[in-house]
């Protein structure tokens, strides 16, 4: 693909720039260098989604680990804080590292050819956060090499051993100040603050994007639901990560500085740790299902040959279960005493959220009815996450009753039910993504049946692995827990999830090998062969650097559709830019090198936390890294190439017979 894109490149460039301070722009770079210095945001989509599924592997292995050690009771494989920081570590990286870097990939590659832009709004920033988020990632990851150093004799932090962090994904205070857990939860508060950056940085990036940079006519509520879920779920990182920031930063406080925002012994509040975090974390579970949403109401009407059914109430609904989400948070403190009032209000307000979640449903199936159905792989994903969802959804009304919750809270219970949303919601809807996409991205099809080999032990694994999950609960069997013993009957149903975790895992690697295999493959897929109904597919297949060769004109809502079966209103118009070509941006390396110095500063601070001698100096280099970078990069001046674009053989304006040929 990068050949592609340099020889299109090359063919049009007018003027490589110098900075400001003379230093030589990176242009038309080829292999390691376009990637690290890269403004494309499809190359960046792309590299965010293989970090995505990179971790998503590595989050997959340390539950495998866990479950083996749950798979019998009294099971000595691995020591009780191992469990912890495993648990921990699985947990946050599915969350924070998996599933929400491949949702930034298909939002990075997909919304601005769906908008019909030829980037984001601000390419530098985009690449700031990609990289941003890559050294978040280190950061907590690098915790495990620290270990090993730890346990080879080599490294002796202070305050207790728990180097990888054993406190899990929701840090609850008092657990994670300073006097229960060690060096771990350092490298976990900085690692989530630089993540937090990352995410703001390129929420605003997509707000402004989609704002201000849709082809003419793409009105708001003609826009694809993608793009709309895009937008809600930008908007909920902007507003819930600031709660999560000021969490970390009172916690970092109580650890480095002896504050006690938390810490009981001198008059502070744990229960305010609740309040900050879950007030960034039911929102955040928001930020994972709205995409899924996103996905699924692209993927429905494309395979049942219909348009979405209720558009506008499916965006609307949208937006209502964002709004609604930062109203709830204390469902995830029933039991922490806050009174009947809160309670009730709380318990009233969870329940109030199935209500534009149902609605979505029917929509849905309202577009599979009378449609004509064709169950391809992206499609059985689709209706895989209806089901699947929906299962977590009525497990999810549960505990809104505030009394059941009472009884279920910590108990497996609720990993069943997280899970049916997680997995058989979100992480179905990417992979269904995936597929759905993978023709644009890579020009080429997957085919034969290996794909519906996959998304049969998917759905498979994962009722098997979690659907017993449901009776372990209510049989009492707690959450957060390494072992149980051989009395409590609990044996054989945990034997059953650790084999469906395996048969999952197996499902999850059939896909993993699929995209592979079509990466690789010499199946060429054409620039729209679902016949789908919005502009991403007008473009080639895999898109040139610039996007389109001109800017489509959109006259309704699934322009592309109409424009091929509608009549010759709904014909395809493009811009006619009067000669002038298109301008790009060029390409830089301060955003890579911003990252290079956040991570430094995460992993000395934290070090330094641990007492290792000199740390704070090398922070502070860290700290130089990203001033300089941003320096650098403030007086790189704009740069840029421009080119005009030819169009060629493969284009889709010759193919769909009622287009326009381009001007
Ligand atoms: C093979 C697939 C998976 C299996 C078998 C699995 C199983 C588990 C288990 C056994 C735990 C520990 C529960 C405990 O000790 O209390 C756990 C925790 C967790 N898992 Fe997974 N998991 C899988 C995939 C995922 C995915 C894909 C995500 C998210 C994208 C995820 C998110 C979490 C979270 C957030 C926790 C922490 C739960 C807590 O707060 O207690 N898991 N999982
Ligand atoms: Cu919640």
């Amino acid at each position: 693909m990068a050949d592609s894109y340099a020889s299109h490149a090359e063919a049009h460039t007018l003027q490589p720039t110098r900075s400001l301070l003379g230093l030589k722009r990176p242009d038309h770079s080829t292999g390691l260098v376009d990637w690290l210095t890269t403004v494309d945001h499809k190359k960046i989509g792309i590299l965010y989604a293989v970090f995505g599924l990179f971790f998503f592997l590595i989050g997959g292995i340390e539950v495998l680990v866990l479950r083996l050690q749950l798979s019998g009771p009294e099971l000595k494989l691995i020591s009780a804080q191992t469990y912890n920081q495993l648990f921990m570590m699985h947990g946050t990286t599915m969350i924070f590292l998996a599933v929400m870097p491949l949702i930034s990939g298909f939002f990075n590659y997909i919304m601005p050819l769906q908008i019909g832009a030829r980037d984001v709004a601000f390419p530098r920033l985009n690449a700031f956060s990609l990289w941003v988020f890559v050294a978040g990632a280190i950061v907590l990851n690098i915790s495990w090499l620290f270990q090993i150093l730890q346990v080879s004799g080599l490294f002796s932090p202070e305050g207790g051993t728990d180097v990888v962090p054993a406190v899990g994904w929701f840090g609850y205070a008092p657990l994670s100040t300073g006097q229960y857990s060690g060096i771990g939860a350092d490298f976990w508060i900085f690692g989530l603050q630089i993540l937090g950056v990352a995410s703001i940085a390129s929420s605003l990036n997509f707000i402004v994007t989609i704002l201000n940079m849709r082809a003419p006519g793409l009105t708001m509520m003609r826009l694809p639901v993608f793009t709309w879920m895009t937008l809600v779920t930008s908007m909920l990182v902007i507003f819930a990560f600031p709660a999560l920031t000021i969490g970390l930063l009172e916690l970092m406080f109580d650890r480095l500085f002896g504050t006690s925002f938390f810490r009981v012994d001198s008059g502070g509040q744990p229960i305010l740790w609740q309040h900050l975090f879950w007030i960034f974390g039911h929102p955040e579970v928001y930020i994972l299902v709205l995409p899924a949403m996103g996905v699924i109401s692209e993927i429905l009407p494309t395979f049942s040959r219909k348009p979405l059914f209720g558009y506008p109430i499916i965006v609307f609904s949208g937006a209502v279960i964002g709004f609604l989400g930062f109203a709830v948070w204390s469902h995830h403190m029933f039991t922490t005493g806050l009174g009947e009032v809160a309670t009730a209000a709380f318990s009233l307000l969870t329940m109030a959220i199935a209500v534009p979640t149902g609605v979505k449903i029917f929509n849905w199936i309202g577009t599979l009815w009378g449609g004509r159905i064709k169950f391809t792989v992206p499609m059985v994903y689709g209706i895989g996450f209806i089901w699947m969802f929906m299962m977590g959804g009525f497990s999810g009304i549960m505990h809104a009753a505030a009394p059941a919750d009472a009884q279920q809270q910590d108990t497996y219970f609720v990993v069943a039910h997280f899970h049916y949303v997680i997995i058989g919601g979100i992480v179905m809807a990417m992979f269904g993504g995936i597929y759905y996409w993978l023709p644009k991205v890579t020009g080429k099809m997957w085919s034969g049946s290996l794909g519906y080999w996959a998304v049969g032990f998917v759905v498979f694994g994962l009722n098997l692995a979690f659907f017993p999950m449901h009776y372990l609960g209510l049989l009492g069997m707690p959450r957060r827990t390494h072992t149980y013993l051989e009395a409590s009957g609990f044996g054989p149903l945990n034997l059953v999830v650790t084999i469906g975790a395996f048969v999952l895992a197996f499902g999850i690697l059939l896909v993993v090998i699929d995209i592979i295999k079509t990466i690789r493959g010499k199946h060429l897929a054409g620039n729209d062969p679902w016949d789908a109904r919005t502009l991403e597919w007008i473009t080639t297949s895999p898109p040139k650097v610039y996007n389109f060769d001109a800017t489509p004109i959109v006259k309704c809502r699934d322009a592309f559709w109409y424009a091929k079966h509608g009549d010759a209103r709904y014909r395809l118009d493009y811009v006619d830019d009067h000669g002038h070509g298109v301008h790009m941006p060029s390409q830089s390396w301060f955003p890579l090198m911003m990252g290079v110095g956040m991570c430094i500063m995460g992993v000395s601070l934290s070090l330094k936390a641990g007492g290792v001698p000199l740390m704070g100096y090398v922070g502070i280099a860290g700290i130089c890294i990203v001033a300089l970078g941003n320096y650098l990069w403030l007086f790189e001046g704009p740069g840029g190439y421009h080119l005009h674009p030819e169009p060629d053989e493969s284009d889709a304006s010759d193919e769909s017979s009622t287009g326009t040929a381009n001007p």
